[in-house]
C-alpha cells in the first residue's frame, strides 16, 4: 500500500488530464495572485468590481467549455470544474461572477442561440469586454420560477417585454441581459431574449444591504415596455427546459466551488490547532479537534470525488439533472457546515475578517440558497425515487 496523502486521500491529482491540471493550476495562480489579495477590502466595503472581469477573461476563466471559434477554450466540464473549486477557494461572489457570465450567459447564447447572437456576443463575453446576467428570478418567483409575471407580446417588428427580476448577479454593470418571459406569440411558453443595456425602459438598481455574497454585485432587472427585434429571440429552446439546461451547468460548477470553500476553512483550522496552544498543547492535539478535522477531510474527499465524477459524466452524456441536484445540494450543505465548524475552531479569532472562515461561511448561506434551495432539490431527488412530486 502507498502512503497516505492527508489533503488529497483519493489522489485526485492521478485522476486529472496533464491539460486538466495546467488549466486549474493557471486558475489557482490567478485566483491566489490576483483576487485573493483584494477579496478582504471588497468583502468589506462591498465594493462593485466590473473591472474583475477583463482580467478573468485574460486568464481563460470565461467559457471554459465554449468552442475555440467563439472566443472560448473548448475544453471539458471537469476543467470547469477545477477552475470554480479554486477561484471559489477565494470567495463564493467572485465565482458567482465568472459562473454567471459562463453558464448562465455564454452557454444559453451558444445552445440556444442564432449564428449572428453567438457571433456578436460570445467572444466579447470570453474577453469580459461584455459583462452579463441571468434573469429566471422574480420578486413573487423563486423556487417556482414557472409562475414568473414577466411577458413579452408581439410587435410587428418583434416583442415588448414588461417585469421585473430579483436578485440578479452582476446586473448593475451588465451589458447583457439574457431573459426569461412568456411569450404570448408562442403559446405563453417561457422564451429567451437577450438584452443589452442602454435600451429603453430597460433598468438595473443594485439590491443594498446584503450580508452575504458582498465581493459580488446583484441588483433587479425593470422591464418596462421594452421595445426589441425578433433578432432578440433565442431561437431554439421553448420551455422551462431553457433556463433548466444552464443550471445544470451552473449547478454542477457550485458542486465543485463550494469544495474549495471548506478546503479553505477545513486547511484553515487545521493550522489554527497547529499554531494555537491551550492547556499547554496545540489545539490539535486534542480530540474532539481531530474528530472535526476527520469529519471535514472525509465529507471534501467525498464530495470532490462526486463531482469529478458527475463531470466526467456530463462530459461523456451520462449525467442526469436530478444527479446534478445531489452533487449540488450535498456539496452546498456539507461545505456550510464545514465552514460554520472551522469558525467555531478558530475561536474569538474566527469572527476576524483577518481568518476569513466568517466571510465563507456567510457566503455559503447563499450558495446553499441560489440555484435551487437544498430543500427544492431534496424535492427534485424525492420525486425522482417515489414518482410523487411534492412541491405542489
Ligand atoms: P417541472 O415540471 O419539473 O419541469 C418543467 C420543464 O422543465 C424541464 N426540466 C429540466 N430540463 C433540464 N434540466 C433540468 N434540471 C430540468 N428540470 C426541469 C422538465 O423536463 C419540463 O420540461 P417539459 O418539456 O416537459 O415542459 O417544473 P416545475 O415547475 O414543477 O419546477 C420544479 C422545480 C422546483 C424543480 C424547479 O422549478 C426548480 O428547480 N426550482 C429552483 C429554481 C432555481 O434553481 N432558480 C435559480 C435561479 S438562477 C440563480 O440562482 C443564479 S445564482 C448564480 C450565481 O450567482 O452564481
Ligand atoms: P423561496 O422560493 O421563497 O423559498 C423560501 C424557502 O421556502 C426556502 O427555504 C425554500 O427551500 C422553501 N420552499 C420553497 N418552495 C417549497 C416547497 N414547495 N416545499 C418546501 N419548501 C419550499 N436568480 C436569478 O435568476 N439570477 C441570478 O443571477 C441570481 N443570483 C442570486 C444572487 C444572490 C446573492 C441570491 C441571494 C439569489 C440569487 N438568485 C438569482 C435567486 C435565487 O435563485 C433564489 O433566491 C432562489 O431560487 C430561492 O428563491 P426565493 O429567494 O424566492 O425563495
Amino acid at each position: 500500500l502507498s502512503s497516505f496523502e492527508w489533503d488529497d486521500p483519493m489522489l485526485m491529482e492521478t485522476q486529472l488530464t496533464e491539460d486538466e491540471r495546467m488549466l486549474r493550476d493557471a486558475a489557482r495562480q490567478f485566483a491566489q495572485n490576483t483576487l485573493q489579495p483584494l477579496v478582504i477590502d471588497a468583502y468589506r466595503e462591498e465594493t462593485v468590481a466590473p473591472e474583475l472581469f477583463p482580467m478573468m477573461g485574460e486568464a481563460g476563466l470565461l467559457g471554459v467549455t465554449i468552442p475555440e471559434e467563439y472566443g472560448g477554450l473548448g475544453m471539458n466540464y471537469v476543467t470547469y470544474g477545477l477552475v470554480a473549486r479554486e477561484v471559489e477557494r477565494v470567495d463564493s461572489g467572485y465565482r458567482s461572477m465568472m459562473s454567471v457570465q459562463s453558464s448562465l450567459v455564454m452557454y444559453p447564447i451558444h445552445a440556444y442561440g442564432s449564428e449572428e447572437q453567438r457571433k456578436k456576443y460570445l467572444p466579447k463575453l470570453a474577453s469580459g469586454e461584455f459583462i452579463g446576467c441571468f434573469g429566471l428570478t422574480e420578486p413573487d418567483a423563486g423556487s417556482d420560477p414557472g409562475g414568473m409575471k414577466t411577458v413579452a407580446k408581439k410587435t410587428d417588428s418583434g416583442y415588448v417585454l414588461n417585469g421585473s427580476k430579483m436578485w440578479i448577479s452582476n446586473s448593475p454593470f451588465a451589458d447583457v441581459f439574457v431573459v426569461w418571459a412568456k411569450s404570448e406569440a408562442h403559446g405563453g411558453k417561457i422564451r429567451g431574449f437577450v438584452l443589452e443595456k442602454g435600451m429603453e425602459g430597460l433598468s438595473a438598481p443594485k439590491i443594498g444591504g446584503k450580508l452575504s455574497l458582498r465581493a459580488s454585485t446583484t441588483g433587479e432587472i425593470v422591464m418596462k415596455d421594452v421595445e426589441v427585434g425578433e433578432d432578440a429571440l433565442l431561437p431554439n429552446v421553448e420551455g422551462l427546459k431553457g433556463p433548466f439546461g444552464c443550471l445544470n451547468r451552473a449547478r454542477y460548477g457550485i458542486s465543485w466551488g463550494v469544495m474549495g470553500a471548506a478546503e479553505f476553512c477545513w486547511h484553515g483550522a487545521r493550522q489554527y490547532g497547529l499554531d494555537r496552544k491551550q492547556f499547554g498543547r496545540p489545539l490539535a492535539q486534542t480530540q474532539l479537534f481531530q474528530k472535526k478535522l476527520a469529519d471535514m477531510q472525509t465529507e471534501i474527499t467525498l464530495g470532490l470525488q462526486g463531482s469529478l465524477r458527475l463531470g466526467r459524466m456530463i462530459d461523456d452524456g451520462t449525467a442526469a439533472p436530478e444527479l446534478i441536484s445531489l452533487m449540488k445540494r450535498n456539496n452546498c450543505g456539507k461545505a456550510l457546515e464545514i465552514a460554520r465548524v472551522a469558525r467555531d475552531m478558530h475561536g474569538g479569532n474566527g469572527i476576524s475578517e483577518e481568518f476569513q472562515v466568517m466571510r465563507h461561511m456567510i457566503n455559503l448561506e447563499t450558495v446553499n440558497t441560489y440555484e435551487g434551495t437544498h430543500d427544492v432539490h431534496a424535492l427534485i431527488l424525492g420525486r425522482a425515487q417515489t414518482g410523487l412530486q411534492a412541491f405542489v
